[in-house]
């Protein structure tokens, strides 16, 4: 098992930080910023302080090259990407203390005093390299600046850096058949001096942590050991382009901080940011909370090895506390591809169904592992159906309708519990720990299964005390019904953020389901005579015609064979 969240202090959740080029789609949700919202919103129930920080990745060639293609300033083109961010997290309930930019002023500054730091530490060095060069458009070609041939596979229009078929990544220099992305023309070699981080320096003390910090999970520790036995090799942290942070050099004038060097401190610089707000500053309020970075398996290497390293190095701030890392999300069996047009994006997703949907589905398929998952519409339509539909929103539909039609929207009034209530409200509290500890170990999915048995058991007592019989009983069990719907909401509300809220308000509360708390699940909400509002159903059914159209709106209408 891997380890457990204190129980006080300060916590810090960070999500991976989007690149500033492209929309938000479902896989970036389910690795990553689902998770860190379902556990931001567990905390504040539970009523512990917690700040969630994310930004947009500014840097990077990929982002000046599309910037250019548009015509439009980088520093523009970014701004925008960062509002669609925004738009995009939050039609999905998903919510931050701040959604920062890379590229902000504080982050500059944050990094700079960063990389000076590790170098008074003597931990970075120069060399020179030979780098692709344009002599027409008279610019060094870092990176994605450079199409060529994939030396592994042999497929033609790749980038310099990696292989979008057979996935490898390689040196600047290995591609073949090379050629400028902006004018197509032949690069020549050209020497430039390149500065280095010694990653090579950090094997032991990274290995220590890696044995050390129980948090992790086992896999990608065990991955990043490998690594580390292979062999660590020094990582060049500079390019020769003017969209990044400068180095702070005088010699190094033209140059600029790689982007895997700058992001990740913005997990540092936003929450410092936000701390100043109530008044926290600085290296004691990041070294003093829990530090958690979630992540996609796509980026193990930049925050099992370059992050801590770069921590270490500079020796102030501390390392994460855990690194919750999760797979890649294939839609219908096959892997995203943003060029295929193989993809879902958030944009197009909210037109269809609401949030909480896909909340409920991408919860129940992701569990706390590197697996990959699979997006598939009609199990997604299955699940709405038989468990979000059939399951909770009958439960608490019945309930509501039972009091508006047979007591005139007023909750009848508590009655000592009987045989029944009594076995309920103990499972009840029961549910409410598991569910608890569950979201804590990171077992999201788990956590939902558990809160999801507590429903079916509601509707079973529904059943059974066949309310629509009159029976002498009929009152108390619509009074524990409509208690039970109130800790239902409570416990699904990290997971359904609008629909918990949504019955919580049915019930007739006024104040939000967050002033009362996670505890307060355990207990009865509903007061004798409480009176409910309109009952409405949560949720629809998805229809089988509705799924065939998501699917045809695939390439080859959804079945297309995989060709890599
Ligand atoms: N932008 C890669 C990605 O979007 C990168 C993450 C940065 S986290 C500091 O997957
Ligand atoms: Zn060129």
């Amino acid at each position: 098992m891997v380890g457990k969240l204190k129980k006080k202090g300060n916590t810090i959740i960070t999500a991976a930080l989007p690149y500033a080029n492209a929309d938000l789609h479902l896989g970036h949700i389910t690795s990553t910023y689902l998770p860190a919202d379902i556990l931001y919103r567990y905390l504040k129930l539970t009523g512990r302080t917690a700040v969630h920080v994310c930004a947009s990745d500014d840097y990077g060639t990929p982002i000046l090259i599309a910037a250019e293609k548009e015509g439009v300033k980088p520093s523009d083109y970014v701004a925008e990407r960062n509002k669609r961010f925004k738009e995009d997290l939050s039609s999905l309930k998903i919510e931050y203390d701040i959604f920062d930019q890379t590229s902000s002023a504080e982050n500059a500054k944050f990094v700079q005093y960063f990389f000076t730091k590790l170098n008074e530490n003597r931990y970075v060095y120069v060399a020179d390299v030979d780098q692709f060069y344009c002599e027409y458009d008279k610019k060094f070609l870092p990176d994605r600046y450079v199409k060529g041939t994939c030396p592994y596979c042999g497929t033609k229009d790749q980038y310099s850096d990696g292989c979008e078929n057979c996935g490898r990544t390689f040196g600047p220099t290995q591609i073949l058949d090379p050629h400028c992305a902006i004018c197509g023309r032949t690069p020549v070699f050209k020497k430039s001096t390149h500065y280095f981080f010694k990653l090579s320096a950090f094997a032991a003390k990274l290995e220590r942590w890696l044995r050390s910090n129980k948090n992790l999970q086992p896999e990608p520790r065990n991955y990043v050991l490998n690594w580390i036995k292979d062999g660590l090799q020094d990582w060049d942290i500079s390019r020769d382009i003017d969209w990044g942070v400068p180095i702070p050099l005088e010699e190094a004038k033209g140059k600029v901080l790689y982007g895997w060097f700058d992001n990740h401190l913005c997990y540092i610089t936003s929450s410092l940011k936000q701390a100043k707000k109530s008044g926290k500053a600085g290296v004691r309020y990041w070294n003093g909370s829990t530090i958690y970075h979630f992540i996609g398996k796509d980026i193990v290497y930049h925050h099992y090895l370059f992050l801590p390293s770069m921590r270490i190095g500079e020796g102030e701030y501390k390392l994460p506390d855990f690194i919750p890392t999760r797979g890649y999300l294939l839609i219908q069996g096959r892997k995203i591809s943003k060029s295929r047009n193989w993809v879902i994006n958030v944009r197009d997703f909210v037109q269809w169904y609401p949030a909480d949907y896909l909340r409920f589905y991408l919860t129940r398929i992701t569990p706390y592992a590197q697996t990959d998952l699979n997006f598939d519409w009609d199990e997604f339509r299955e699940k709405i159906n038989n468990e979000l539909v059939a399951n909770v929103g009958n439960f608490v539909y019945r309930a509501l309708v039972f009091v508006k039609n047979k007591h005139g929207y007023v909750v009848p009034r508590r009655t000592a519990p009987g045989r029944e209530e009594r076995s309920m409200l103990t499972s009840l509290k029961r549910t409410a720990t598991e569910t608890a500890s569950l979201v804590e170990e990171g077992h999201y999915d788990r956590a939902l299964k558990s809160t999801l048995e507590f429903s079916t058991k509601c509707n079973q007592y529904f059943q059974h005390g066949a309310p629509w019989e009159g029976r002498r009983d009929e009152p108390r069990t619509i009074h524990y019904s409509c208690n039970f719907v109130a800790s239902l909401s409570i416990l699904l509300h990290p997971f359904l953020p609008s629909s918990s809220e949504e019955a919580w308000r049915q019930l007739g509360f006024i104040r939000p389901i967050a002033k009362y708390g996670w505890e307060a699940a355990k207990t009865l909400n509903v007061k004798s005579a409480q009176r409910i509002r309109e009952p409405k159903p949560l949720f629809r059914k998805v229809e089988e015609a509705e799924i065939s159209r998501r699917k045809e709106a695939l390439p080859s209408g959804g079945t297309e064979i995989s060709v890599a």
